[in-house]
């Protein structure tokens, strides 16, 4: 099943994005969530990358520049009850389910304050109050432990799903497959969301399958799928929720695959030399944050001005959140074992 603006983007050097003309009335709320968690995410990780360069975070990062409507447009057709898994990429995932940015931000320079006291960093923020059940290091546990959650949810008999974020390098592995057949076969209410960048660190998708269609990895499950452009907010979220209502009713799980791009590198040491600039600068073109600017000028619903002010707001919301990071203490040496779990 395709959404709205789908496209083959297997290819490496991808066509413009045609502008699709969305009746935003009385989805304004809607536009503007989906906007406002983009131009967050994107901020946050430009101050993520400015303070990395001064040295004051420390180990590394996976920025998600680029990608942001994926995580936005997923996350939005969600409810605060679901609980979603993120990946070693996970910043604009927990922005997008409602994360306290201020205390992310502090996270990821080690602070006391941080949502898990400065003791998990980038890749391991969560908050459960809000559905943000971890990032993750390895590829591919997010799949699994969506099961488990989505388990929980169906046996106590909630109306919520469970979602883990992965990427299409992560579908190579084991865990992608013992997954899926355990959803498919307990008939689990989970999300699989597959971001496809097309890239799993520096080797393309086509030098690692045959079928890079990754909507066809749900056949042999059993399972419904859906292929959609993870560029366009609008499109993702209508997808996702058309998902999870699926995946609610049966309960049966369901994969969204996601079509977008890294624009950053893979993490802080990549030196670029396995793709062009001139790949980089056609993914550029299609900005999912210029283009959901765009449709909503397009339709007439936001000015100029109301962008203006959205931008303005959510870049002080980052500078408070940096602002309140680099003010907060480190934690205290004796407590490095708090919330340490080993037998
Ligand atoms: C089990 C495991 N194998 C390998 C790695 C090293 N590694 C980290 S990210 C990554 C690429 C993952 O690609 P993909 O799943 O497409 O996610 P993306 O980085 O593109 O978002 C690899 C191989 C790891 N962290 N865990
Ligand atoms: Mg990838």
């Amino acid at each position: 099943m395709n959404a709205a603006n789908e496209e083959n983007t297997n290819g490496r050097i991808p066509g413009e994005m045609p502008l699709i003309p969305y009746d935003l009335t009385g989805r304004e709320e809607l536009a503007e969530t989906l906007l406002r968690n983009m131009l967050l995410t994107r901020k946050f990780e430009e101050s993520l990358q400015y303070y990395f360069s001064l040295g004051m975070i420390h180990g590394t990062m996976h920025l998600c520049i680029g990608e942001e409507a994926a995580y936005s447009g997923t996350c939005a057709a969600l409810t605060k009850d679901d609980d979603m898994f993120a990946t070693h990429r996970g910043h604009g995932a927990a922005i997008s389910k409602g994360i306290d940015i201020k205390g992310m931000m502090a996270e990821i320079f080690g602070r006391a304050t941080g949502v898990c006291k400065g003791h998990g960093g980038s890749m391991h923020i969560a908050d459960k109050d809000v559905g943000v059940l971890g990032a993750n290091g390895i590829v591919g546990p997010a799949l699994a432990l969506a099961c488990g959650a989505a388990f929980a949810h169906k046996t106590r008999g909630e109306n919520c799903v469970a979602l883990a974020f992965f990427g299409d390098g992560a579908t190579n592995e084991g865990i992608f497959h013992e997954s899926m057949n355990l959803a498919s076969i307990w008939n689990l209410p989970v999300l699989f969301i597959c971001t496809n960048n097309t890239y799993g660190m520096s080797t393309h998708i086509s030098r690692v399958m045959k079928d890079t269609d990754i909507t066809h990895r749900a056949i042999p499950y059993a399972m419904k799928s859906f292929r959609v452009n993870g560029n366009d907010a609008l499109a993702v979220y209508e997808t996702v929720k058309k998902a999870r209502e699926i995946a609610l009713a049966g309960p049966e799980p369901v994969l969204v695959v996601e079509d977008t791009y890294r624009i950053s590198g893979h993490s802080k040491s990549d030196g670029n030399l396995y793709r062009s600039k001139e790949e980089i600068n056609a993914w550029k073109k299609r900005d999912p944050i210029r283009y959901l600017e765009q449709v909503m000028l397009a339709d007439g619903s936001f000015t100029q001005e109301d962008l203006d002010r959205i931008d303005r707001e959510t870049t002080e919301t980052i500078e408070e959140a940096v602002r309140f990071a680099i003010d907060s203490p480190y934690p205290k040496l004796e407590d490095v074992y708090e919330d340490v779990y080993a037998e």
